[in-house]
């Protein structure tokens, strides 16, 4: 396949963008070659400039668990758009979207809207340590919260795939009060109660960790960290950025029966546009301004555009619960296939899913640790890209990325996608 235009764009685009990309991990540089510029989605398929299709597997990263161009969410869009695109004031949907949030999610009564991810896990860490008076934080090693600077320690996705997990132009300072834990490890995080009595605000978690590939929570572990956080009066955040809405209807929340005390989502919420939230309990989120002394503000928070996207996907995905279990059932397949074909060409292959996500390690060992995740062997991983992307498979470009499988993938791309990753791993 000739990505010709995509190439020259490429060129140009590295004068004028670092790297040629507005996000490090597009840019290609753990898999090698150029990325595909693309330029339209339809479905689960994408096209690039040079009228490339590829079945996609990444769906901008999670928000398109509908697939692309939605005609629900389209003319949704549409609609809004027609009366002007934005206002700096309160509209009516910016109320419906909030409502809907409160009544998908199990405990919590009130959410603010942002515009990204990393606002949202950036303004609950600021709440929680404003409701507790406390500055230390908890995060996990190889977890992946957005780039401001406290969650610049240690982080998994793009951070980790460019082997800087502890980025440059973070201050000792900001880095001081963020601790390290391990994921799935109770004894890390108690050492650190231990060892930090009464000055952890809040241990922030992903409820399924997507952002060192995918590595789901030992049996316990999320409960353990709800009751650590109620013995040591820490709050337990659920970065749901990537597993809410994804997992089940009220994401992490509801699929492991675990509450937390603030949970941050962003993707799937803005429906393609950029939206992030984060949501709690009334005693906690009454103290963000102006109704308490926690400050939090944003120009397009609950832009009217956004939130009609983001309203209509949830609406969707609100209306019809059967579909988790059925994405849950297409990620299974998947999965045993690559195990499968692992075993028949005699490669060593661990294929972790949870939900709609999973991710191939190429290592003989179980993957139940960010430890475990470095055994994989990146150039494996890497050829694997390449030639599932050969084939017309748009995956991530990183072994630290999850495999997002969405509602619009049907039957026929669920076997495309097996049939590629067979022949991908019999050429290994
Ligand atoms: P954004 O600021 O990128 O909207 O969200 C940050 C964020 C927060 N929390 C979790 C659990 C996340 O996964 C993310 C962002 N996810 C990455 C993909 N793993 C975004 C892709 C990118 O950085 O280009």
């Amino acid at each position: 396949m000739s990505r010709a235009r995509s190439e020259a764009l490429f060129t140009r685009a590295q004068n004028v963008l670092p790297g040629g990309v507005n996000s490090p991990v597009r840019a290609y540089r753990a898999v090698g070659g150029n990325p595909p510029f693309l330029v339209r989605g339809q479905g689960c398929r994408v096209w690039d400039e040079d009228g490339n299709e590829y079945i996609d597997f990444v769906g901008s990263w999670g928000p398109l668990i509908l697939g692309h161009s939605n005609p629900e969410v389209l003319e949704a869009v549409g609609k809004a758009m027609q009366n002007g695109l934005s206002f700096g004031a309160p509209t009516a949907i910016e109320v419906e979207i909030a409502e809907l949030l409160v009544s998908m999610v199990p405990g919590i009564d009130m959410v603010r809207m942002v515009n990204s991810g990393t606002e949202a896990v950036m303004s609950a860490l600021r709440v929680a340590r404003g409701v507790t008076g406390r500055e230390k934080l908890v995060k996990f090693e190889g977890c992946y919260h957005g780039h401001s600077d406290a969650m610049l320690v240690g982080a998994g996705s793009g951070a980790l795939t460019q082997g800087v997990p502890d980025s440059a132009g973070v201050t000792r300072g900001a880095a001081r009060d963020t601790l390290l834990a391990q994921y799935n490890d109770l004894d890390s995080v108690s050492a650190l109660f231990d060892a930090n009595p009464g000055e952890i605000a809040a241990v922030i978690v992903e409820p399924v960790a997507a952002n060192m590939g995918v590595v789901p929570p030992a049996p316990g572990f999320l409960a353990g960290l709800r009751s650590l956080c109620d013995k040591h009066g820490a709050l337990l955040i659920f970065d749901e950025v990537i597993t809410g809405f994804r997992l089940a209807r009220g994401g992490a929340q509801e699929y492991f029966g675990v509450r937390a005390d603030l949970v941050t989502f962003g993707k799937i919420i803005g429906g393609g546009m950029p939206v992030g939230a984060y949501a709690g309990r009334r005693e906690i989120m009454s103290q963000v301004a102006p109704t308490g002394p926690i400050y939090q503000a944003g120009t397009l928070s609950g832009n009217p555009v956004a939130m009609a996207a983001g309203l209509t996907q949830l609406r969707i995905l609100n209306d019809h619960p059967e579909y988790f279990p059925a994405l849950e059932e297409k990620a299974k397949t998947m999965a045993e296939a690559m195990r499968a074909s692992a075993m028949r060409h005699g490669a060593a292959l661990t294929v972790n899913q949870c939900g709609g996500l999973l991710c191939p390690y190429f290592t003989d060992r179980p993957v139940r640790s960010f430890a475990d995740t470095k055994t994989s062997d990146l150039d494996k991983f890497k050829r694997y890209f390449n030639k599932m992307l050969a084939r017309g498979l748009y995956i991530a470009p990183s072994q630290f990325e999850a495999t997002f499988v969405n509602v619009s993938h049907g039957e026929a791309e669920v076997q495309a996608f097996c049939a590629a990753a067979d022949a991908a791993l019999a050429e290994l």
